[in-house]
């Protein structure tokens, strides 16, 4: 069982700061007159000696705070220039950040969860003893912020109040980082204290990318220590690895949920989207796993909230509440297109809207190009492997792509046209009506289908398959991706499950969502035709939303199977049309009979 504060605090012990006077001296000795000022106004003894203690430990030649105003980000990009971590583009206040060719996605042969003996982990993650781990933050990131500035930011995983909101530290010496975090979070330096106090607890995250090169990479780790909710990350630059706000602070929210507050929270992979009719707002939280379209769909709705983290929880009312612990979005950009995603498409392609690119291809005009984009490429540029033209290969011969297939763009939420800002930003979090749960599935489980009780519901979640995509450094083959959130889930699996079916099955959950598995990518061949090919399209999802949307309010219910409801071929069709377009019986047939045989070697 998870003890918090248990075992060698890694980050104080290599420190060596254990008091406030320390802590003082240590700022008066090592900072600037503005940095001192701006640290006396935090006044959480816990959270300066974290500071203390990693500006000791990394040793760095200057310090920053970045409290968020318009002057400190500004001398963040500003820095981050400087640096060379970020070149200008063409456009204004657009940015390209790229990470080393082998580090182009999360390291998780490299990622682990610091342990103390006895603490069990879930068998699909990597663990570290404490002592072990000591050693390596020890040897790698001692003295790792020489010749650095060390760059510190308060932020808070969700609106400043919400129950589920918690504050986090970011202490990293890559401005890439910094800026990253600038847009894809909240700042909260000046609630920073009154925060602390009510969440009762916060995040810390130590960052350092090193000299970053390629030969270090072996070497580069991303540590978590559960028990001290602190972070470590060396030798790398990636996102996914050293914005560890991110990933690395949700693993330590699932652990929160499902150790400290079952049955009253979930944390979870989750977009959270709204359909607005009749002047009525659904809400609707989505697990998918990376790099399956959780953006895309999140997008689909009339009040976007969030694309990738849900913090949900059972308000006093009885009702299901969500927010999204940030208010940015880092999202995948290949197959991005006007067609798919108009209006990530529109932030991304017009002027106003602050950008930072990775990975992607920029030409010799300054302009950057992505594989699927739909629009004409260029035939050269400069990409995440150096100087690319039409054809280039690599050593083994295999071409290499215009754009990685994890390129992205990091973007504030607000250069969204759908984004309902008024919602995400609201301490009471929206009411989530309905939850989906998605995968890759190519020939078994119908497009959509609603759980008939909870139990089913936290089975379907536990059930989500998918194949191995471009997120994952080394990832191979179709595997079982239990509620999306496997990767971020650091204790058994069973804990989590358990948590699931305590929340779900809540007494005090009066209002129970509708619990959906939503699945489109079943292919033609799986259903007696030809080819790869997927049945029904991308932009179908508007028509499994808008179904499940009538399902919440009571309109529609759909035949009742052993998977769950189906919806009626009448109901689709009259949705179909709304969106101007055909759907022939036969295409339903296909879509929804029920493989009995696939179902059962599923099940
Ligand atoms: C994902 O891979 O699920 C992401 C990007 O959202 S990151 O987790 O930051 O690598
Ligand atoms: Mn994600």
């Amino acid at each position: 069982m998870l003890k918090l504060k248990e075992g060698v605090d890694i980050l104080a012990a290599i420190g060596g700061v254990n008091t406030l006077r320390e802590a003082e001296e240590l700022f008066q000795a090592r900072c600037d007159r503005e940095t001192i000022e701006k640290l006396h106004r935090i006044s959480n003894a816990e959270a300066l000696l974290k500071i203390a203690n990693a500006i000791s430990m990394t040793d760095p030649d200057r310090v920053f705070v970045n409290t968020g105003s318009d002057a400190d980000r500004k001398r963040v990009r500003i820095m981050s220039m400087a640096k060379g971590e970020e070149r200008p583009v063409a456009m204004r206040d657009h940015t390209v950040h790229f990470d080393l060719a082998l580090e182009q996605a999360r390291i998780i042969d490299r990622t682990y969860y610091i342990v103390n003996p006895g603490e069990n982990t879930s068998v699909l993650a990597k663990s570290i003893p404490r002592d072990s781990a000591h050693d390596s933050v020890g040897s790698h990131m001692a003295g790792i912020g020489k010749g650095k500035t060390l760059l510190i930011g308060f932020f808070s995983r969700g609106p400043t109040g919400a129950k589920a909101a918690i504050p986090a530290l970011e202490i990293t010496t890559s401005t890439y980082v910094m800026h990253s975090a600038d847009i894809l979070y909240r700042h909260v330096y000046r609630h920073f204290d009154e925060e602390v106090e009510r969440a009762g607890l916060f995040f810390t995250n130590v960052h350092s990318e090193g000299p970053n090169r390629t030969e270090d990479l072996p070497e580069a780790r991303v540590l978590m220590d559960r028990s001290w909710q602190t972070t470590y990350s060396f030798l790398c630059t990636y996102a996914g690895n050293t914005l560890l706000l991110k990933k690395g602070n949700h693993r330590f929210a699932v652990d929160l949920a499902t150790y400290f507050r079952r049955a009253e929270e979930l944390s979870e992979h989750m977009f959270l989207t709204g359909i607005t009719r009749d002047g009525q707002t659904t809400f609707f939280a989505g697990a998918a796993p990376s790099g399956c379209g959780k953006t895309t769909t999140a997008m689909t709705g009339t009040d976007f909230v969030g694309d990738d983290l849900a913090q949900l929880w059972i308000a006093d009312d009885g009702t299901l509440r969500g927010i999204n612990p940030e208010k940015g979005i880092f999202g995948i950009v290949r197959d991005v297109n006007r067609e798919s995603d108009p209006y990530l498409m529109k932030a991304l392609r017009e002027e106003g809207a602050e950008v930072i690119w990775t990975n992607v291809l920029i030409d010799v005009h300054g302009v950057p190009y992505w594989v699927g984009n739909g629009e004409e490429l260029p035939e050269r540029g400069v990409n995440f492997q150096g100087e690319w033209w039409h054809g280039k290969t690599d050593e083994s011969g295999k071409p290499v792509p215009l754009s990685h297939p994890n390129a992205r763009c990091t973007v504030d939420c607000t250069e969204i046209y759908n984004y309902n800002e008024t919602a995400a930003e609201d301490p009471r979090g929206v009411e989530v009506r309905v939850i989906t749960y998605s995968g890759r599935d190519s020939d078994t489980m119908p497009p959509v289908r609603v759980a008939q009780d909870p139990d089913h519901g936290v089975v379907i979640g536990a059930s989500i398959l998918s194949a191995a995509t471009a997120t994952e450094v080394g990832a191979k083959g179709v595997r079982r991706q239990p509620w999306a959130n496997e990767p971020f889930i650091a204790g058994p699996l069973h804990d989590y499950m358990d948590a699931q079916f305590a929340f779900f099955n809540s007494d005090r959950l009066k209002r129970k969502p509708v619990m959906a598995g939503l699945n489109y990518f079943l292919t033609h061949a799986a259903r007696g035709g030809e080819g790869k090919g997927l049945l029904g399209e991308k932009r179908d999802v508007t028509v499994w939303l808008g179904w499940l949307e009538r399902v919440a309010r009571g309109e529609c219910k759909g035949i009742e199977t052993p998977i769950g409801y189906i919806p009626t071929y009448a109901d689709l069709k009259a949705l179909f049309a709304e969106i101007d377009k055909p759907y022939p019986k036969e295409l339903y047939d296909k879509q929804f009979a029920l493989y009995v045989d696939n179902i059962l070697a599923s099940i």
